[in-house]
This record gives structure tokens, C-alpha cells and sequence, in this order.
């Protein structure tokens, strides 16, 4: 299978770790893809339109996206059970997930909105002010998700903070969440957060 894949985006990111944990990463080819919004790529268009990483192509052809989707079906060919079937784990796992994305998406249209030449001021504090109260939520729960299994959430969240960690490094989220920042620092002990840390080149 071949996978659009960068070393710095965290949907990718959450792809791999989902590989690693299901021991499916010698099934992967790796294609270094650039996805900019600016500049569409056409050689990842040909697999997907939106050009958008990551973007999973099967052995038939067939491209799968987006990141929860690509999850999902390396959970299901691995017999994994990063994605819970019983009711009140399967729901909380997908908030989990919801909201790591979420806070991405916030994430990743502030860091474009920062680099433009005149940054939109209130764009830039509604995404400031909706980091601190997703963080400050977060640490709320960070009891809940020491408590409860490893699965698509918890990889979601990990992956959310860890391009905190990677983009937003003057943010200090570790006083704003020191709950959140303890039960961060046991996730990143496991080998498929370690060696999938985002990295510039
Ligand atoms: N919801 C998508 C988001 C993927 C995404 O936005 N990836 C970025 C790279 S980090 C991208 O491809 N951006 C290019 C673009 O938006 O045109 C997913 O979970 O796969």
C-alpha cells in the first residue's frame, strides 16, 4: 500500500502511529508528498482530488482518505482494537478523536493565518481562545483518559498536543493543562509516538 506521507503533518502522523501499534508498518510504502492549501499537488490529486494528506492507495488502486478513514481500515486489517465496538467506549473514543481533530483544525488555520502578511487579528485571538478552553477542558479529562483504554482518541489528542509541542511552542499549554501535560508525557513513552515525533525537512 502506498501512503502520501510527510514527516511534519499530524494526520499523517496519527496514520503512523495506527501502523506502529498494529504492527503494520512494513506494509506501508512511504511517498513523500508535499500538501500545501496554497499550491495543489497533481501528482496527489491523481489519488485524491482534494490533495490532501494522508491519502492511502491499496494494492487495487483504490485511495482511501481521510485520516480516520485510513485508521479505520488499518484497524480493521491489523485486528486491532484502537476503535472500541461497545457503546460507551466506542462513543467516548470518537469524541476523543473529534476533538483532537478539532483542535488540529483550529491549530493548523491559525499557524496559516499567523504567517500571512497582515494577520487577521480577531481570527487569530478566536483560535488563541478556543486553544486555552480545549486545553483547560482537556486537563479536566485528563483522569478519564489515564483510566480508559489506548484507542483512536487518545492517539487523536496525542498527536493535537504533540503539534503544540511542535508549532506553538511559546503557547506554554503544559501550565495551562499541568494535568494533561503528565498524562501526555506516559503517551509519548510508547516506541509509535517516539519515532513518529514531527520533524522540519
Ligand atoms: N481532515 C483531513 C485533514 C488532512 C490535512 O488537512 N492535511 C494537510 C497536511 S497537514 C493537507 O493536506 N493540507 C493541504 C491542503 O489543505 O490543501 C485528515 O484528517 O486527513
Amino acid at each position: 500500500m502506498r501512503l502520501h506521507w510527510s514527516p511534519k503533518s499530524p494526520y499523517v502522523r496519527k496514520v503512523m502511529i495506527c501502523a506502529h501499534e498494529l504492527d503494520l508498518l512494513d506494509r506501508l510504502e512511504l511517498v513523500r508528498s508535499v500538501a500545501a492549501m496554497l499550491k495543489p499537488n497533481e501528482r496527489l490529486m491523481k489519488d485524491n482530488p482534494l490533495s490532501k494528506i494522508p491519502t492511502l492507495v491499496l494494492e487495487d488502486g483504490f485511495a482511501l482518505f481521510d485520516s480516520i478513514v485510513i485508521c479505520e481500515y488499518l484497524n480493521d486489517l491489523g485486528g486491532g482494537s484502537l476503535f472500541p465496538g461497545q457503546a460507551v467506549d466506542k462513543w467516548q473514543a470518537l469524541r476523543w478523536h473529534a476533538f483532537g481533530d478539532g483542535l488540529l483544525d483550529a491549530l493548523v488555520l491559525w499557524r496559516n493565518e499567523r504567517e500571512r502578511e497582515v494577520p487577521l487579528k480577531p481570527l487569530i485571538d478566536a483560535f488563541e481562545l478556543k486553544t486555552r478552553v480545549s486545553l483547560k477542558q482537556l486537563d479536566d479529562e485528563a483522569q478519564a483518559l489515564t483510566e480508559t483504554p489506548f484507542s483512536i482518541g487518545h492517539i487523536a489528542l496525542g498527536c493535537a498536543v504533540g503539534y503544540l509541542d511542535y508549532r506553538f511552542d511559546t503557547l506554554g499549554w503544559r501550565s495551562v493543562a499541568p494535568r494533561l501535560a503528565q498524562w501526555y508525557a506516559e503517551l509519548n513513552r510508547r516506541p509509535s509516538f517516539q519515532t513518529t515525533e514531527p520533524v522540519d525537512g
